[in-house]
């Protein structure tokens, strides 16, 4: 796992990386021109609000819906770590110059959903696996044990490597047995939100996945305030069961960084700030249409790395393949709680029941309820006070509307905005926040149903 001192070496890494390139770069001229954390941004090529919706400058300009429009970070510093709610990150540890990662596959347990619980295979203990950082131009070593009770192997996804460093059975090495060890190491001289997996598909059904987040020598223009990354999943973990069937065409589970709505735990950001999100798909089946509420974003790089800014798509809704990544990014000008979900309709749901119509209103009258089982006791309306206290005690929900959860499902998470004051006493402080403090944040009069 990460430590603050790996941490801090991480970026003092990163630092002394791009330093010098940033010292010579025009970018610093344009970002001095940037407003300060309050009020709009006016810089080259126009003007942007940053605290309130609109459009900005004209189609095609540096300000057009935001596009080219820097975060509040100062310029100069090395990319900003990634966070990724719900999972852990680490940047391994430099050993004689080789960024190392000890990267063991392992059984594990994770908590779906409040008292749901799935058997799975992860890596060190978690599900999915920590998050690898590392700084393109790295040598990277992943001294990698298999901690199964079967064979497997570890494959890099998209990294252009030796061919005996590819991690695909029989055609470019041995299976790693039960208690072995095989060494991975090679030379990273791309950039982007990559992934590593094994590479036997019932194994990759089960949910081995390694996100492999490479940060740029340079930190990307315009600087992002922040970088999150959410993996998605599927499985099939039918009644009675707590380990997917891996040869399954059906799912009845979707998961973000290896929860379900709405025990995912939100994004959260002050308003103004530049956000990327980094959307890896490890899904069996499915693309997933992502749809983020209440902003505009520009879809900036894919699972081949960076897009160039001239073919850069605004949207809302990003559809990710299967073993596909897309980067978005866009100003977190629109205060309040916005949900973020795929956008197919079975995929809004947990156990395949929907949180509406017949089927819950069935569940509440008397005759429903003489049919115990699936899927009609599978709802948080059956949650114990104790399962509800775990979706409604984590800290990053705290503020939001009273009863939010139960408009929060499947692959379903959320984007918190909150003004500066709101977000420290949040984020850095244990104060009580009450509900309803951050949404509606300002309710106009009569809008409210009468
Ligand atoms: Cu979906």
């Amino acid at each position: 796992m990460s430590t603050p001192k790996d941490r801090r070496n991480f970026l003092m890494q990163g630092a002394a990386a791009t330093a010098g390139l940033f010292a010579t770069s025009s970018v610093l001229a344009q970002k001095a021109e940037t407003a300060s954390s309050s009020g709009d941004y006016k810089g080259q090529g126009g003007e942007y609000p940053r605290l309130h919706p609109g459009l900005g400058g004209p189609v095609g300009s540096p300000t057009d819906r935001g596009k080219l429009v820097p975060g509040l970070r100062q310029p100069g510093l090395p990319p900003v770590p990634i966070t990724a709610p719900d999972l852990t990150t680490t940047s391994g540890k430099m050993v004689d110059g080789v960024r190392e990662f000890r990267i063991r596959a392992t059984p594990v347990r994770r908590e779906l959903l409040p008292g749901i619980w799935m058997n799975a295979y992860g890596y060190n203990d978690q599900f999915p696996s920590p998050v690898l950082e590392l700084n393109q131009g790295d040598r990277v070593r992943i001294i990698f044990k298999n901690e199964l009770p079967e064979p497997t192997t570890l494959h890099s996804h998209g990294l252009e490597l030796p061919t005996y460093m590819d991690g695909v059975p029989f055609v470019t090495q041995n299976l790693v047995k039960p208690g072995e060890t095989f060494v991975y190491e090679y030379d990273v001289h791309q950039e982007g939100s990559f992934f590593l997996h094994a590479h036997v598909a019932m194994q990759e059904a089960i949910g081995m996945i390694v996100p492999f987040i490479i940060h740029p020598k340079v930190a990307y223009d315009p600087v992002v305030d922040r970088d999150f990354v959410l993996v998605t999943q599927q499985f099939s973990m039918l009644p009675d069961a707590d380990i997917p069937n891996t040869q399954s065409m059906d799912w009845n589970f979707i998961t973000a960084n290896g929860r379900c709505g709405p025990f995912t735990t939100p994004l959260v950001c002050k308003l103004g700030e530049r956000v990327r999100i980094r959307f890896i798909n490890f899904s069996t089946l499915h693309q997933h249409p992502m749809h983020l509420h209440g902003h505009t974003y520009w879809v900036t790089g894919t699972e081949g790395g960076r897009i160039p800014e001239s073919a850069w798509i605004p949207g809302n809704t990003v559809i990710l393949g299967v073993a596909q990544s897309r980067d978005v990014e866009f100003i977190a000008n629109n205060p309040g709680d916005w949900v973020l979900h795929c956008h197919m309709f079975h995929h809004m749901m947990n156990h395949m029941v929907s949180q509406v119509g017949p089927i819950i209103r069935q569940m509440e009258n008397k005759h429903g309820s003489k049919v115990p089982g699936y899927p009609q006791m599978m709802s948080s309306a059956k949650w114990t006070p104790e399962e509800m206290h775990q979706i409604t005690s984590r800290r990053e929900t705290q503020g939001m509307r009273e009863g939010w959860y139960h408009g929060v499902h499947g692959l379903f998470t959320l984007l918190r905005v909150l003004p500066p004051e709101l977000y420290d006493k949040l984020m850095t402080t244990d104060d009580p926040i009450p509900p309803n403090s951050s949404a509606p944040l300002n309710p106009p009069p009569g809008s409210q149903t009468i």
